[in-house]
């Protein structure tokens, strides 16, 4: 994989490592074991992902909301991270600008459906102008505009039992968010930004934007949802 992740890898090797000497590893491993926290692709963010999730809990409500900024905030430059993927399917759909692109969401819902883009814009379009920050270290602001993914969810109809949903990708990434974050009427399925249409020669056409999240949590090259009600991605 690419080099972000490598430093990535050390990074959180390093915290665990970190961690472990202070017992905070432990309380990771508690908060994984018992499903407390929403897992995310090959646990890569470990014990920082445990803190960062309880952090909020503990400091914030589920309601609270990330900072909006003025049009005039907005960055110039908005670096792009990694490639669109390889895979054959997905260079098809990028290929026929994504004309035959469907979001599935499945799972714990009443009604499991697809969703093409034309279907996502159908919903109250919104926008926002929020900060987005890699963990590596760099991070723009950008006006996004999408359909909440709160409107799209309540339109399956998930069921009482749900806690957590899963988002599945082109590139084999995958994320996850409890039920709260996504409902969050900052959390968008954006594909609008900067007043335009997402571009496609650099991002996909519509992304997860999880305005209260550091940017790992904001997906590209979405293809499946899945709502759960446990942390296992092979359940889904
Ligand atoms: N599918 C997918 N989504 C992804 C990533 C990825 O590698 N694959 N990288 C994440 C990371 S680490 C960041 S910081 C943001 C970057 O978004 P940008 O390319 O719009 O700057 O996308 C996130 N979404
Ligand atoms: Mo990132």
């Amino acid at each position: 994989m690419s080099v972000g992740v490598d430093r990535r890898t050390l990074l959180t090797t390093g915290l665990a490592a970190a961690a472990g000497a202070s017992g905070l590893g432990v309380a990771a491993y508690l908060a994984k074991r018992y499903n407390l926290i929403p897992p995310d692709h090959g646990g890569i963010y470990g014990v920082g992902e445990t803190l960062t999730y309880a952090a909020h809990r503990v400091l914030t409500s589920g309601h609270s909301l990330a900072r909006e900024f003025d049009r005039s905030q907005i960055s110039r430059v908005v670096p792009v991270n990694g490639k669109h993927p390889e895979v054959d399917a997905y260079q098809r759909l990028l290929a026929g600008g994504f004309a035959d692109w469907k979001l599935t969401i499945d799972g714990l819902v009443d009604r499991p459906s697809s969703f093409s883009v034309a279907d996502l814009k159908r919903f109250p379009s919104h926008s926002q102008i929020t900060h987005q920050a890699c963990e590596e270290g760099w991070s723009f602001i950008a006006e996004w505009r999408g359909a909440r993914l709160s409107d799209v969810l309540h339109s399956v109809g998930v069921q009482p039992q749900a806690k957590w949903v899963f988002f599945f990708t082109f590139d084999k990434w995958w994320d996850s968010l409890d039920i709260p974050d996504a409902l969050h009427q900052q959390t968008f399925l954006a594909y609008g930004m900067k007043g335009q249409e997402m571009s496609l020669d650099t991002r996909a056409q519509v992304r997860l934007h999880v305005a209260r999240y550091t940017g790992y949590k904001s997906l590209k090259y979405l293809s499946r949802l899945c709502v759960q009600d446990h942390t296992k991605t092979n359940g889904c």
